[in-house]
Parts: C-alpha cells; sequence; structure tokens
C-alpha cells in the first residue's frame, strides 16, 4: 500500500534525527502519480505502475523538498522510460541554467523548453516547438511552475520577481528545481488554442483585474481561438512523473544539495532491485 511505503520512508526521517516532514508526504502510484496534491496514500500498487513520492522532512528548522518516480516492479515500460527521460533532460537543463546574476526564470524556460521538444517528439503536441512555446501548450501536460523558495518554510517567502522582472540568483539562495509531465488515466484528447501570449501580459493582467475577471477575458479569447483536439496515444495516459531536487546557489554556480537521491534510469532501476537498508532500533 502506498501507505506502507509512506512508513518506511517517515521511519527513516525519525530514525536519523527528525522530528517532523517538511509537508505531508505525497506517495501516488499508477494515476495518483498525475493528482499534484494527491495525500490519500491509500491505494494498492500494482505490476506496472509507477510511484511518484514527493516527500522531505525537516531538519535544524530546514525544510527539504523531494521527488523521485520509481516503477513499483522495478524496471521502466518503454512509454514511461520516454516519459522520464524528457523529464530528467529538463531537470538536467533546468538545474545547468542555475547561476548567480542569471535570472529565477531561466530555470523554467530552460525546462519548459526541453519538455516541449520531447513532447513535439512524441507527437503529443500539434504544433512545432517554438509555436507551442509561444502558445504554451506543454501545460496540457506541465501545469506547475518549476520550482519555490526553500527555507525554513518548503514553500518559502520572498519575492521571484521585482518590479516586474525577473529576480537575478544570488549566492546563498535555495528553491527546488521540478519539472513534471502528467497525463490524465481518462483522457482521450486535448484541445490546443491557436493564440500566442505572454506569461508576463498574464501576469499583469491578473493583477489589474483580479483572478475571476482575469479567468473569464482568458475564456472569452479561448473561446475566440481556432483549436486543435489532438489525441493522447494509450500508451501515455496514467504516466506521471516528476523529478525535484534542492539546489543553493554558490559563488561559482551551484550545489545540489540532494545529489545523493539515484535519478538517472540506470541508478533508479538498479536500486529498485536492492535489498532494503533501513535503520535498526
Ligand atoms: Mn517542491
Amino acid at each position: 500500500m502506498e501507505y506502507q511505503v509512506q512508513a518506511v520512508l517517515e521511519y527513516v526521517f525519525r530514525m536519523n534525527g527528525s522530528r517532523r516532514n517538511a509537508y505531508p508526504s505525497i506517495v501516488g502510484s499508477g494515476p495518483n502519480a498525475c493528482i499534484l496534491h494527491y495525500l490519500e496514500n491509500n491505494r494498492r500498487m500494482e505490476d506496472g505502475d509507477l510511484l511518484l513520492i514527493d516527500a522531505g522532512c525537516e531538519y535544524g528548522y530546514q525544510a527539504s523538498d523531494i521527488t523521485r518516480t520509481f516503477p513499483v516492479n522495478g524496471r521502466f515500460t518503454a512509454p514511461q522510460r520516454a516519459i522520464y527521460e524528457i523529464v530528467l533532460r529538463a531537470q538536467l537543463a533546468g538545474i545547468a541554467a542555475t547561476r548567480p546574476g542569471q535570472r529565477y526564470e531561466a530555470i523554467h524556460d530552460a525546462a519548459r523548453r526541453v519538455l516541449t521538444e520531447g513532447l513535439v517528439a512524441l507527437g503529443l503536441l500539434p504544433c512545432g516547438v517554438e509555436e507551442s512555446l509561444a502558445m504554451h501548450h506543454y501545460r496540457e501536460f506541465y501545469m506547475h511552475g518549476t520550482g519555490h523558495w526553500l527555507g525554513m518554510d518548503v514553500h518559502d517567502v520572498g519575492d521571484y520577481r521585482i518590479r516586474g522582472s525577473s529576480r537575478e540568483l544570488e549566492p546563498g539562495m535555495v528553491f527546488t528545481v521540478e519539472p513534471g509531465l502528467y497525463f490524465d488515466p481518462a483522457r482521450e484528447s486535448a484541445t490546443f488554442y491557436l493564440r500566442e501570449f505572454s506569461e508576463q501580459e498574464m501576469l499583469e493582467r491578473r493583477l489589474r483585474l483580479g483572478a475571476t475577471a482575469a479567468r473569464r477575458l482568458d475564456e472569452e479569447e479561448k473561446a475566440k481561438a481556432e483549436k486543435i483536439v489532438h489525441p493522447i496515444p494509450r500508451e501515455f495516459r496514467g504516466i506521471g512523473v516528476r523529478i525535484e531536487d534542492d539546489i543553493l546557489i554558490t559563488a561559482e554556480g551551484h550545489d545540489v544539495l540532494t545529489v545523493g537521491a539515484p535519478k538517472t534510469i540506470d541508478e533508479v532501476e538498479r536500486i529498485c532491485a536492492e535489498a532494503p537498508r533501513l535503520p535498526r532500533w
């Protein structure tokens, strides 16, 4: 059961001196990997499922926030592997963009470009890479941001933009890099609207009009735009993958604080095949 995996994980946290979790553990298998804030953790895992674990302990009053996605039977299927590789490439591209002086939003830009390239290559988006980016079509399968500040709280305080422009990274800043892709098990197709927009514009509109009026205007624009209904092949439905690390900006570049957690397909499959190593009481 998912909650039994949660119990083992939190046992390891406690046995290593962490009194609390940084946030409620997400242990989502199969279709539950596609639910961003899944907290029930009450499903029986099945052969062929992916298991998405987003969990972090608090230690010395500092929060951590790590996500890894595992194949329940120890081996990724071909479609799972294809999606995992795209998310991993996007995550590495996001991390590679982290250094002092870089804009915070460069991380999201790098990650969504790689996700879009991968989705286009798999035939999951109806247009080319540049058009898909300009129209934000990746959002059908990647509906969250690429990270957040991390500190005494898991979504720590701090501005992401100052006077309208993205903040520059400075040594000592800590944040997460966490791209993902999610394919609802019941969704046979996605609707893509042919209209370009900038996130900056949308942000300003929301500030100017308020969330409700901005959403209404957005719906009106969508209704007027041309659209393409594009199929989602059955083999991808029900796949949810997210990979998340914690990054410290240093004087020279960055330090991946969670580098010890297996991440490549080979590393993940290898650790799935190993005998458990639980701390003893
Ligand atoms: Mn996070």
